[in-house]
């Protein structure tokens, strides 16, 4: 299995205000010091594989601004700063854009009148996999395509499930031809061409998994899906993921990983 390589991540520590984050079901506040925990592992778990993180301090006027995946792509030719579906999230991408210009020289900006967010965006060793949902729509896309096209990266444009959050909410890239999913994202046919490692019945809520460097940090608590992984080969780290999965938040939400050009 080909490693996939990343010299940096960035993340956000969770604000007090995450317990007014989205949520698509409300099963109770996140729990601030367990949640504030969990990222530090999280973290932890990052830098362990000796990767620079850069660690953003927390943003109270945005309660899910933690969930830094969503406001920028991260590509080895630049940086794209993307235009939130969540109204309540579009001013993160004013927030994330300087920190990203410190890092690329390429630093690009989906202007609207579209959305698109990270979670949506899954970037494989043969393309950029996009699902249109609730968050990331046409006109977004087109945009984000007029960007990368000219960087020589292929688009494919799918459907997320309904009430699925995000594509990504139901899938994970292993490696460069290697995803995590559920039944119910791959029975879509999306990951044609690629291997396939289903999540365990009962467990779906671990898909959201990330490949960094050597390790895949793994939501904890999911023992079928981790044993899954760890037969297929992987170094799997799990790290609690209770408290931001009370705001529809996993393990790739929590980061921007990249290696700058
Ligand atoms: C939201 O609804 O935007 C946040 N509560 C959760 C964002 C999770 N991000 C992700 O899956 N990439």
């Amino acid at each position: 299995m080909s490693a996939i390589r990343f010299t940096h991540a960035i993340t956000r520590r969770p604000a007090r205000s995450a317990v007014d984050g989205l949520r698509a079901v409300d099963i109770g506040a996140p729990d601030l010091p367990r949640l504030a925990a969990d990222h530090a592992d999280y973290v932890a778990a990052l830098r362990a594989t000796g990767a620079e993180v850069i660690e953003l301090g927390p943003l109270a006027a945005y309660p899910d601004s933690l969930f830094v995946e969503d406001v920028a792509l991260c590509l080895p030719q630049g940086a794209i700063v993307m235009r939130p579906g969540a109204p309540s999230r579009l001013g993160e991408a004013a927030e994330i854009a300087p920190h990203l210009r410190a890092l690329y020289s390429t630093v690009a900006r989906i202007e609207g009148p579209g959305f698109i967010e990270g979670g949506d965006i899954l970037v494989t060793g043969h393309e950029i996999l996009i699902g249109l949902s609730e968050r990331t729509d046409e006109a977004g896309v087109d945009e984000l395509r007029a960007i990368v096209e000219p960087w020589g990266h292929a688009l494919r444009v799918v459907e997320t499930p309904p009430g699925i959050l995000h594509f990504k909410t139901d899938c994970s890239l292993l490696d460069e031809g290697t995803v995590l999913a559920t039944e119910r994202l791959a029975a879509s046919g999306c990951f044609g061409g690629y291997d396939v490692i289903h999540t365990a019945p009962g467990e779906e809520a671990s898909a959201n998994a990330i490949r960094f460097n050597e390790v895949v940090l793994f939501p904890a608590g999911f023992p079928e899906t981790q044993a899954r992984l760890v037969a297929a080969g992987y170094d799997v780290r799990p790290i609690g993921n209770t408290e931001a999965a009370k705001l529809d938040g996993g393990m790739s939400c929590l980061s921007l990983r990249f290696t700058p050009s």
